[in-house]
């Protein structure tokens, strides 16, 4: 099923088509009302009139975190306050949190793309979805609550958190779906087989899983643990939130909502934009948002673009998996690593779970990778020899991934703490020195 044939299955001609207007009228709704990008374009000689289709989306100047920061926390809005219905916010690690705003147009755009979202993964008003993402400042919760209403599924308001109850609900309530991040899933998986609840009770058949990395190795282990088929839905705060891209039953990429985000991949050293099919930053322009209207915001994260008409019948762009962001790529010694590697390498061998931790450190000047993973519990009964052998298995796959030597922790199940939400799969030590 298809939620939106019209602009999903578009003709790429009337498609960029499409996209050059929005283009236009958005760079001159920037450019009367917001200072910040009417200064930008100034500087770089723009006049709203230069750009008129899509070819001219590459004279346009970045946007980047940095800026929304430098106008916290309204300063890029494009409209009046009274236009505004709802404001969100991302915390950084750093700093000061990103906020974003949305008109009542904007959150219906928004409950569009999560619908078409949803859609790709069979979800429709027969099912009752249980909403994990958490309720609040981030994006999740409501922004996959907007859109399973509007696909008339029976929602579940249950935000993160609170294992027990979720397995409850579950089983009580019939849930068909689940949205949460791909690690909560993975912890509620284990949950379920510890709690030895009725398999034949949970109806659940579909799991729209994102907000951070994570690999085919991890989508094998929570489609095992939960008996579902588990799909990748992308987006950031930014943007609009969940539904900047998702994943077709075909699941070869996300598809991208090109109508409303037009995204580009650019080399982050030198800004040059590279054609489809090489790996570098993730750029999007929003071209129909009225409160934050974005210009070729630079997400920094690492992916890969693919054209051509996917067998769902789409012709939307896909966008691979994300490697991850480059603030996440950790350099040891030199040597960059992202932590989705990690995990493809452990998540390959069987006797392990998925939960791990990396930790770095830095010892007489030199960095240090520590790699803890939970293995299952009757391999601590095995003898030393055999754990051993399993050390150096792991050991030796990372090497040969990362090209890095790191010393493997085989930890007890329920060592690694659980994440709700994102999960935090790095401590780096070296910054607390
Ligand atoms: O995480 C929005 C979201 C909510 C997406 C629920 C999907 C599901 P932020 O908190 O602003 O927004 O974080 C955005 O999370 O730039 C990526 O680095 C990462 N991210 C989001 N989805 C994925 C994904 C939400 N499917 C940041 N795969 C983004 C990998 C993802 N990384």
């Amino acid at each position: 099923m298809i939620w939106n044939e019209y602009h999903e299955c578009m003709e790429r001609e009337k498609l960029a088509s499409l996209q050059g207007e929005r283009l236009r009228d958005m760079v001159e709704r920037v450019y009367f009302n917001v200072p910040f990008y009417r200064n930008k374009l100034q500087e770089q000689g723009i006049e709203p009139g230069d750009i008129r289709t899509i070819d001219d989306l590459k004279k346009l100047p970045f946007t980047t975190k940095q800026d929304l920061r430098d106008n916290y926390p309204f300063g890029l809005f494009a409209v009046p306050q009274d236009s505004v219905v709802r404001l969100h916010a991302s915390s950084g690690t750093t700093g000061k949190s990103t906020v974003v705003g949305y008109t009542h147009n904007d959150i219906m755009m928004w409950a569009e793309v999560v619908a078409r979202s949803l859609t790709m993964a069979g979800i429709t008003k027969d099912d009752i979805v249980q909403v994990a993402y958490g309720y609040g400042l981030f994006t999740g919760g409501l922004g996959v609550h907007y859109g399973a209403e509007k696909v008339g599924a029976s929602v579940i308001p249950i935000s993160g958190g609170n294992t027990k109850k979720q397995l409850q609900l579950m089983e009580d309530f019939g849930s068909t779906a689940i949205a949460c991040t791909p690690s909560y899933a993975a912890f509620l998986g284990e949950a379920l087989a510890e709690e030895k609840i009725d398999r034949s009770k949970i109806k659940l058949k579909a799991g729209v899983f994102g907000a951070e990395p994570w690999t085919e190795q991890m989508r094998t282990e929570i489609q095992n643990l939960l008996g579902i088929k588990a799909y990748d839905i992308y987006g950031l705060s930014e943007v609009i939130g969940p539904g900047v891209s998702m994943e077709c039953s075909c699941q070869s990429g996300m598809h991208v909502f090109e109508d409303h985000f037009i995204p580009e991949i650019i080399d982050p050293e030198t800004g040059e934009v590279l054609p489809y099919g090489e790996l570098g930053e993730l750029v999007f322009t929003t071209v129909t948002k009225e409160a934050l209207p974005l210009i070729r915001y630079r997400t920094r994260d690492l992916t890969r673009l693919h054209a051509g008409r996917c067998d769902c019948g789409r012709t939307l762009v896909r966008m691979e998996k994300c490697v991850g962001r480059s603030d996440d790529m950790l350099i040891i010694r030199g040597v960059n690593v992202f932590p989705s590697q990690v995990e493809s390498v452990l998540l390959e061998i069987s006797e392990t779970r998925p939960h791990y931790l990396l930790v770095v450190d830095r010892e007489n000047n030199l960095d240090t990778l520590e790699v803890q993973v939970e293995i299952e519990e009757q391999f601590f009964s095995d003898e030393v020899k055999e754990l051993e052998g399993l050390r150096k298995r792991i050991g030796s796959n990372l090497t040969s991934m990362l090209g890095l030597h790191a010393t493997v922790r085989l930890v007890e199940p329920g060592t690694i703490e659980r994440s709700m939400g994102k999960a935090q799969r790095v401590v780096d030590k070296r910054k607390l020195k």
